[in-house]
């Protein structure tokens, strides 16, 4: 409890808010998996950015201290710590007040909006301690609390000061409350490439990230000078341009806008979408806004040109995005998101302003540079093509080889045409297949086994993704089609299955092929990642069998062994499962299959986005960053029970 005694009637009311982000923290921070706890740190962070944009930050430091909090320090104004009239600290309000969100001041874009800038005082809520340290007035100004709760005295309605400084800024170290969080364990891979994107839509911010963690700390620094245009130069290096970055940026409706885009001689889109500085997930209006005008100006290029006939349809606009990697990013004075996970950005005069710029700009920068312009339209005028032979080949396919649903290559199929129960394992290898097809539960279980190594999707084109026999069968089997560039032919609603889990070995070819499989899923079919479809199947790597007495016991990681072995001083016989292979039917069902004891990781789209990031390097030649990248994961995984 707080043991200041200045508190009122109005304080009460706080706790009560805080009390009711602790019991449905999902509803603030969208959940308690990893991403939610995540999460907690770009709360806090997005604080240091909005003082960085009202013009008064210029460094922020993260840090995954040893005892598993996290701190983040900047040095922007500090936080107003003066008596606010409701006869608290300011910094009190902020950090107990919910969507107080430290806006003292008017800056000209709100970071909140959808699950973003909910604010510290949720972080606090749902922290067993939090500090706060102010450095302003020539002082360190400090503040304590426990699940939320002031446990600091005021001195005639300040704060104490704990040292001296001319410095000025802010820090913040909160350690997330292990009752409330599935797993306290901040996953690093994904923090930096959220401050990176932080960086890159920040030029001028420098931001210091630092896992204290491990043996050796690690410690990288983000600065990106070019802004967006750095951002596409790192997104397309190692790969084959077709002409220099574009990029430009103007302001409509009161709406900031830029953009940066640059083809590479690849088969797909990579379009990304900010709004004040978040990434929004699911695109929006932006998106929407940039894309359409894009079709317009390059079809009428086309035409100009006589590249487009007068009998000749237009280019479609999958077909004018094939190779494009691009970043629109906009400041809104305020957003509003929709969509399954509120990251699709709604303002309808988001997409006229991007679209009005868009087609000065473009239009502007084209007329001058030939060379890329034709560059450009010969990127559609491939995709067009293959669009069309493929839609020929897809006729085919359908009225040739009517696929039968229980004759698909190896897919050992279930007995139930019930898609809510029925659940399809991928499995790697012939034989964990066969010992698969043995063990499961043939009502609601269906067996498909893959060989070897899938295709990488990253590096084919679309006609070598659709020929490959084993995409071929996993999209049958799913039987919602796919969706790339050419046309949207997904149609979630004829999922055969409700759980689609990836069953591979727990060693680096089975992560190796669990992050193909992830890649596959996020560009052709990413619907079956948003809505929760995919999983991971997670078999134990140890069996421990106890020298007297109780039943034997799974094991699913190191840290289970150890929590085993202090158990079990009386000893035990441990028996280690190298592979899916090695595991007779009944182990396998009871590890792997059985609904009743088995675990499963359910897949977030930003896994997928980062498994897709990441295809690059693991495919590469290089081997040493490949080694580094799997035992970094190796390390990390943890268990959804
Ligand atoms: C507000 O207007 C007066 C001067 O200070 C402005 C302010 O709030 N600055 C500010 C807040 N800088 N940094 C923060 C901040 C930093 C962290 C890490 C966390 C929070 C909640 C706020």
């Amino acid at each position: 409890m707080a043991k200041n005694n200045t508190y009122d009637a109005s304080s009460i009311t706080v706790l009560e808010g805080l009390e009711a982000v602790r019991k449905r923290p999902g509803m603030y921070i969208g959940s308690v998996s990893t991403k939610g706890l995540n999460h907690l740190i770009y709360e806090i962070v997005d604080n240091s950015v909005d003082e960085h944009l009202a013009g008064y930050c210029t460094e922020i430091n993260v840090t995954l201290e040893k005892d598993g909090s996290a701190t983040v320090t900047d040095n922007g104004r500090g936080i107003p710590i003066e008596m606010h009239e409701k006869g608290m600290s300011a910094e009190r309000l902020v950090f107990t007040t919910l969507h107080a969100g430290g806006k003292f001041d008017n800056s000209a874009y709100k970071t909140s909006g959808g699950l973003h800038g909910v604010g510290s005082s949720v972080v606090n809520a749902l922290s067993t301690q939090l500090t706060v340290r102010v450095k302003k007035n020539g002082f360190i100004h400090e503040d304590k609390y426990e699940q939320g709760n002031p446990v600091v005295d005021l001195v005639d309605g300040l704060l104490p000061t704990v040292g001296k400084t001319r410095e000025t800024g802010t820090s913040i170290n909160f350690l997330p409350d292990p009752t409330i969080f599935e797993k306290t364990r901040f996953k690093a891979d994904e923090v930096k490439s959220r401050l990176h994107e932080t960086a890159y839509l920040n030029p001028k911010l420098r931001i210091i990230f630092e896992d204290k963690r491990d043996e050796v700390t690690e410690h990288i620094e983000f600065h990106e000078p070019d802004g967006i245009v750095g951002f596409i130069k790192d997104m397309n290096k190692n790969k084959d341009v077709v002409h220099d970055i574009i990029y430009f940026s103007g302001e409509a409706e009161g709406i900031g806008v830029e953009v940066a885009f640059q083809y590479v001689n690849e088969f797909h889109e990579n379009v990304l979408g900010f709004c004040n500085n978040i990434y929004n997930a699911e695109g929006g209006a932006h998106l929407t806004g940039f894309k359409t005008m894009f079709t317009t100006v390059i079809n009428s290029y086309a035409r100009e040109l006589n590249i487009l006939k007068d009998k000749d349809q237009n280019f479609t606009g999958p077909d004018i995005r094939n190779g494009m990697t691009a970043v629109i990013s906009i400041k809104h004075p305020d957003p509003r998101f929709e969509g399954q996970t509120k990251t699709k950005l709604d303002n309808q005069d988001a997409s006229k302003a991007v679209s009005k710029i868009t087609g000065e700009e473009v239009t502007r920068y084209l007329d001058r540079n030939l060379d890329a312009l034709k560059s450009i339209i010969a990127c559609a005028e491939k995709a067009a093509k293959i669009r069309k032979t493929e839609e020929k080949a897809k006729t085919n396919m359908l009225t040739k080889q009517k696929f039968s649903f229980d004759s698909n290559g190896k897919l050992a199929n279930c007995e139930s045409r019930d898609a809510n129960r029925c659940e399809i394992f991928i499995v790697e290898g012939d034989s964990a297949g066969g010992s698969a097809k043995t063990a499961r539960n043939r009502a609601f279980q269906a067996i498909l086994p893959i060989r070897g190594k899938i295709l990488n999707v990253e590096k084919a084109s679309i006609d070598k993704v659709l020929a490959n026999a084993e995409i071929k069968t996993m999209i049958n089997a799913f039987g919602c089609g796919f969706s790339e560039g050419f046309g949207n032919d997904f149609d979630i609603t004829k999922l055969r299955y409700n759980k689609i889990i990836i069953m591979a070995d727990a060693d680096v070819d089975g992560a190796h092929i669990a992050t193909l499989l992830l890649t596959l899923f996020y560009r052709f079919m990413p619907e079956l990642i948003f809505e929760g479809h995919v999983y991971i199947a997670m078999p134990p790597l140890y069996k421990a069998i106890p020298n007297k007495g109780k039943e034997e016991e799974y094991l699913y990681d190191d840290l289970a062994l150890e929590r085993y072995r202090k158990k079990h001083k009386g000893g035990f016989t441990l028996q280690r499962y190298k592979g899916l292979g090695e595991m007779d039917a009944q182990q396998l069902w009871e590890t792997t299959l059985d609904p009743e004891t088995r675990m499963l990781k359910q897949v977030e789209i930003e896994d997928a986005r980062l498994a897709s990031d990441v295809t690059e390097m693991l495919m590469g030649t290089d081997v040493p960053p490949r080694k580094e990248f799997i035992h970094e994961h190796a390390v990390d995984a943890e268990l959804d029970i």
